[in-house]
């Protein structure tokens, strides 16, 4: 029976234009489009742009449009980014469509019909750049924890959806399914939500007083539906819930892609509003990291944006599929860099794969007229080692794929290509063509050529124009989309005698880094060769703003043997610190002391508190306690080091 495969992207807000965090979640899901239809499997691909809300609102205003006309613009701007990097998608759903809102008002009307919606007096602290309420708990110093900007305090009737009635099935279903949110780590986020307190109900309505873009409740014109609740449904109103075919091909065998910043909205709120809808859980939740740049998450918020088509224009569009597959762990966090750019293209694509091919395609010119010579099976010339290897390698690469290991697959079809260009290294059919031994030297050719097929071939879902053009050079078989094309790869009889191959000249290209370097200044050269030597300019020990501030009060944390929760007086305000000196010092002795603090470190969340600078402290061996940086009582609070 013909095997089925769905995999989504979320639908994408409208406020800013897509950057290359959007690009690599279009990007695995798109290879994954074309990897399980290169297997024979019926693939579909549901990629769109999430457009109601306030964000959304604010955006348009802030740009002198109407939402409509915003909308409409970055919408677009998004589907023609997907166009031009090459992107499959089968379908492209918008929240505007009507399509999208008949469904989410059927679903509304059903779960209300049930009597999981209900009106109730509300009153939080909500963040527009989430869009969501944020529980006193997870609020620090009254602002949003992931944008660091100040709640706004909202009271107000509005429709609630029961979702805590479906907590305990939704724990059940997933230690049922081990696999349902994976990898793991995203799952036990899940389960620690789940099992630390009863989940608060999902507040599913806006006023329309307040906001008027979204789509109306059924049952209530005075209000419009929550962004979260809306957009979710796209991943079923695109592909024809209820009645469609496609509805009933895809859905049992759905995989979403996201990255881990909305693992609550997709992992609670959208299998918990399925079940009271009474429409089956998707089949898998596929989580991501982000994309740091200077270890700071890419975001449009932040702007610190790479634009992807800016990317690939520089570098190629395999190169950079090739890139982002290759280079994240999926699940943890990657840090982008041209640099790592430019090192996975010459080490990787240039060195193992462009090298292969060229000294393979060199060869059949120079010995056979660049046509395809025989296989001589008096001469195997190790051809049995060869598709041992290939069949485990292939073995390899499916199975991480599946199990949405990219960078692992990758490397395991690489270790197949290292070991072919080791081949020709073993075989020296340059000693072989000197003692005239030809028929020994057409199954060395042969094979290497059969080889280089194979590997086009696995590699068309992510080299997705070098693939076909070296499958043409060959004069290979064209399919792409054939459940017996893997059996296929490793016979070797994939190409034909005598026909005549193509020059296919460079095909990765090498990024000069002379050249880069070239363009540089002699100050720039300079500023580098100092970085390279661990050195630092005036202006970047300038950038550190190390002040004089007094110990006000010291608590030991629970739980914590090396933490102290520290209040300091810094002389531009009073601060929260959390320090690791626990073991060295009393929490007495401390206060009144006054310190070195690093005022302008950016704050992080450290045992549910908010530290906001770090103290200096000194040791000498690694595993010294460390002793407190003491400050002479003559130099005045707020005192900058200089
Ligand atoms: O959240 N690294 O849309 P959004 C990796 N509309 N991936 C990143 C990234 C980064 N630095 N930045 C963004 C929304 N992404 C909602 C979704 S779905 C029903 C509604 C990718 O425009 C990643 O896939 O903020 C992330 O989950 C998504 O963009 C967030 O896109």
């Amino acid at each position: 029976m013909e095997k089925n495969f769905y995999v989504t992207t979320p639908i994408y807000y409208v406020n800013a234009e897509p950057h290359i965090g959007h690009a690599y979640t279009t990007i695995v899901a798109d290879f994954l489009k074309r990897f399980h239809k290169l297997t024979g499997e019926d693939s579909y691909f549901l990629t769109g742009t999430d457009e109601h809300g306030n964000k959304i609102v604010e955006a348009a205003a802030s740009n002198n449009s109407t939402p409509e006309e915003y909308t409409n613009k970055i919408s677009q701007m998004f589907k023609q980014t997907w166009i031009d990097m090459d992107i499959h998608f089968d379908d492209f759903i918008r929240t505007t469509d009507d399509r999208h809102k008949n469904i989410v008002t059927q679903i509304l009307q059903k779960v209300y019909d049930n009597g999981d919606i209900y009106f109730a007096s509300y009153g939080g602290h909500y963040c527009v750049g989430c869009e969501r309420f944020f529980a006193e708990k997870d609020i620090i110093e009254g602002k949003c924890p992931d944008h660091d900007k100040p709640l706004e305090f909202i009271e107000e009737n509005n429709y609630f959806f029961k979702m805590s009635k479906y907590q305990d099935w939704l724990i059940e279903h997933i230690n049922n399914n081990p696999d349902f949110i994976r990898p793991e780590r995203y799952k036990n986020e899940v389960l620690s939500i789940l099992r630390s307190d009863v989940l608060e109900d999902l507040c599913i309505s806006r006023p329309r007083a307040r906001l008027s873009w979204g789509i109306p409740l059924p049952f209530d014109e005075n209000y419009v539906t929550y962004v979260w609740f809306d957009a979710l449904i796209n991943y079923i109103s695109a592909i024809g819930y209820p009645d469609d075919e496609k509805f009933k091909r895809y859905w049992p065998v759905s995989q979403h892609l996201i990255a881990k910043d909305i693992v609550k909205p997709h992992g609670i709120f959208w299998p918990t509003m399925l079940k009271a809808a009474g429409i089956a859980p998707y089949q898998n939740l596929n989580v991501h990291g982000y994309w740091n740049i200077d270890e700071t998450k890419m975001s449009k918020s932040l702007g610190n944006v790479v634009r992807p088509t800016d990317l690939i224009e520089k570098y190629g569009n395999d190169q950079i599929r090739y890139f982002f597959l290759r280079e994240m762990t999926f699940g943890l966090d990657a840090t982008f860099s041209e640099e790592a750019v430019t090192n996975r293209i010459n080490y990787d694509l240039a060195n193992d794969l462009g090298n292969l091919v060229k000294r393979t395609f060199n060869m059949t010119d120079k010995y056979f007229e660049a046509k395809i010579p025989p296989f001589n099976s008096q001469n195997p010339a190790g051809r049995d080692e060869l598709l041992e290897r290939l069949k485990e390698s292939i073995k390899e690469y499916c199975e991480f794929i599946e199990k949405f290991q990219f960078n692992v697959g990758i490397e395991k079809l690489w270790g197949f290509i290292r070991y072919v260009n080791k081949y020709i290294e073993d075989n020296k059919p340059w000693a072989v063509a000197k003692e005239g031994n030809m028929p020994l030297l057409s199954s060395i050719i042969r094979n290497l050529l059969e080889s280089i097929y194979s590997i086009a071939v696995l590699l068309s879902p992510i080299c997705i124009n070098i693939s076909p053009m070296v499958v043409d050079a060959l004069n290979g078989p064209k399919v792409y989309d054939n459940n017996g094309i893997l059996d296929n790869l490793v016979l070797f009889h994939n190409l034909k005698e005598d026909t005549k191959i193509a020059d296919l000249g460079i095909l990765f290209p090498r990024i000069e880094i002379e050249k880069q370097d070239a363009k540089k200044t002699p100050e720039k050269k300079e500023r580098s060769k100092a970085e390279n030597d661990g050195l630092i300019d005036i202006s970047d020990f300038a950038k550190i703003d190390i002040r004089v501030a007094k110990i006000l009060k010291a608590e030991k944390i629970e739980d914590s043997e090396k933490l102290l929760e520290l209040q300091v007086d810094a002389g531009i305000e009073n601060r929260t610190i959390v320090a690791g000196i626990a073991k060295s010092y009393l929490p007495e002795y401390l206060v009144g002391k006054k310190i070195l603090l690093v005022a302008n470190l950016k704050p992080a969340k450290i045992f549910k508190r908010k530290s906001h600078g770090m103290l200096l402290a000194a040791k000498k061996e690694k595993n010294d306690e460390p002793v407190l940086i003491e400050i002479d009582d003559k130099i005045p609070i707020g005192a900058k080091l200089s």
